[in-house]
């Protein structure tokens, strides 16, 4: 059976995670990560060492070994105990998988435990649910404390927009003062920190999205640029048929490797073009799809031969999508025309292979995601915060308006904001603000 690996802590949280290993190869993989004083490794002890995370970037963590059968799964398992963060946690699951190891399956090291004997089915599903229901509570614990901070956050934003509002009514009593020049390079000032805040809110969300589900990546193109082979590149693996018969991949497929910590989804797709193969025809159709569901899609050229009709068309039916344009075949003389954006890779030498890898995290995952980040993981909140943006680019757009259409835009946006949090039934409390404000008394 193969030796498994995957983070045991929860997403996102904590002082430390934990990365376990179980598998009769565990501790062999672990040694070779983990750099250490001793020689001899006694089970059940805690050994202090450093994992080289890239070249010449060490982290000091804790590592512990259970022999087997005396452990959870009955395998020989390690577990290192690393700082927290996710992304660190990731690339030390990285690491292990490039030594040998697998990625565990959700319940697998439960599983395992089951058919060692170590524990009956029953228990295996209620620990299982236990898991569940402990991280949902965690989950849910450490999204109240989210979303404390996210109320105090908008509260703050709602007070600011109270505020504007009452100097703005302020300007038109008094219009003799020229009150309004200033009143309005206030407001804009405002509102653009405003939206810089969301704006990271959002940035911040997303990508904690990205960590926890992976990025879906599609490979398409015309028939023979080079999908399957750019495939089996990425992965590093002879995973897809490559031949020069066009048409040769009919399904998608599959298949994920990590990168920089970050699971990337590749789904290598049947060349678009005009067929009548009725298998071929679905297998296009599928291509349509995953494009849909598609986070990044690396739209595959070949540089050693001209566009065609096919690559245009290819080139419409994703022009809403996050692309990064890819030449193939650069290993031979170039043909196509050159244009800017693009990245010249060979999926036979493995020319720009590893940028391109870089750059499919880097397009998708703007930041690291520090554990005390406001992240929103609740799909209504996102979307609330998403419209707030809508408003906010209305109010930008109306900035040579009269200040009556702007205070009812902000008006607008302080209520948008206020589902977020459910603080929108007290609208009186900006006429009592008004009440209050009055210039020279
Ligand atoms: N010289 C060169 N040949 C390549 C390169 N990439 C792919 N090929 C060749 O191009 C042909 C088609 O490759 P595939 O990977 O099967 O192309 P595909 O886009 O998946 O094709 P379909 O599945 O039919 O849509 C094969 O003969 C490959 O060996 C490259 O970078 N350089
Ligand atoms: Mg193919």
């Amino acid at each position: 059976m193969k030796t498994i690996v995957s983070i045991s802590t929860p997403l996102g949280r904590g002082a430390i995670s934990i990365v376990r290993m179980s598998g009769k190869d565990s501790l062999k993989i672990a040694l070779k990560v983990f750099h250490l004083k001793e020689r001899e490794i006694k089970p059940r002890y805690m050994y202090f060492g450093k994992l080289e995370i890239e070249k010449g970037v060490f982290e000091e963590c804790l590592m512990v070994y259970f022999k087997a059968p005396n452990s959870y799964t009955g395998e020989d398992i390690v577990e290192f105990q690393i700082h927290g963060g996710v992304l660190l946690a990731q690339k030390v699951v990285e690491l292990c998988v490039k030594k040998g190891c697998s990625l565990a399956e959700s319940g697998e090291f439960s599983k395992r435990a089951f058919l060692n004997g170590k524990i009956t089915l029953d228990k295996a599903e209620a620990i299982i649910g236990e898991i569940n229901a402990e991280s949902e509570a965690e989950l849910n614990s450490s999204l109240k404390i989210t979303n404390g901070k996210l109320a105090e956050k908008i509260d703050e934003e709602q007070k600011k927009l109270t505020e504007l509002l009452a100097e703005i009514e302020v300007s038109f009593d008094y219009p003799e003062y020229d009150y309004e020049d200033i009143v309005k390079a206030k407001v804009y000032d405002v509102i653009r920190k405003i939206k810089k805040e969301n704006d990271e809110i959002i940035e911040m969300s997303k990508s904690a999205v990205y960590l926890k589900n992976g990025i879906n990546v599609a490979i398409v193109g015309r028939a023979n640029v080079g999908k399957s082979s750019l495939l089996n590149a990425l992965l590093g693996e002879e995973r897809a048929i490559v031949t020069d018969i066009e048409g040769t991949t009919r399904d998608s497929l599959k298949e994920s490797f990590m990168h920089k910590g970050v699971k990337i989804n590749l789904i290598d797709t049947a060349g678009i073009r005009k067929t009548d193969d009725v298998v071929e025809k679905i297998g296009i159709e599928k291509s349509l799809k995953s494009l849909k569901s598609a986070d990044v899609v690396l739209f595959v050229r070949d540089g050693s031969s001209s566009e065609t009709e096919e690559d245009r068309e290819i080139k419409q039916n994703i022009k809403d999508k996050v692309v990064i344009n890819i030449i193939n075949k650069t290993d031979k003389p170039r043909v196509l025309k050159e244009k800017e954006n693009e990245v010249e890779v060979s999926a036979i030498t493995n020319k720009n292979i590893n940028l391109l890898k870089d750059m499919i995290v880097e397009t998708i995952i703007k930041n690291d995601i520090d554990a005390n980040a406001l992240i929103l993981t609740n799909e209504r909140q996102l979307a609330t915060l998403k419209k707030c943006d809508e408003w906010i680019e209305k109010i930008f757009k109306a900035k040579e308006l009269s200040m009556d259409v702007i205070a009812m835009l902000i008006k607008n946006l302080w209520k948008e904001l206020g589902k977020i949090t459910g603080n929108t039934e007290n609208e009186d409390i900006i006429s009592l603000i008004f009440s209050k404000f009055c210039l020279g008394k």
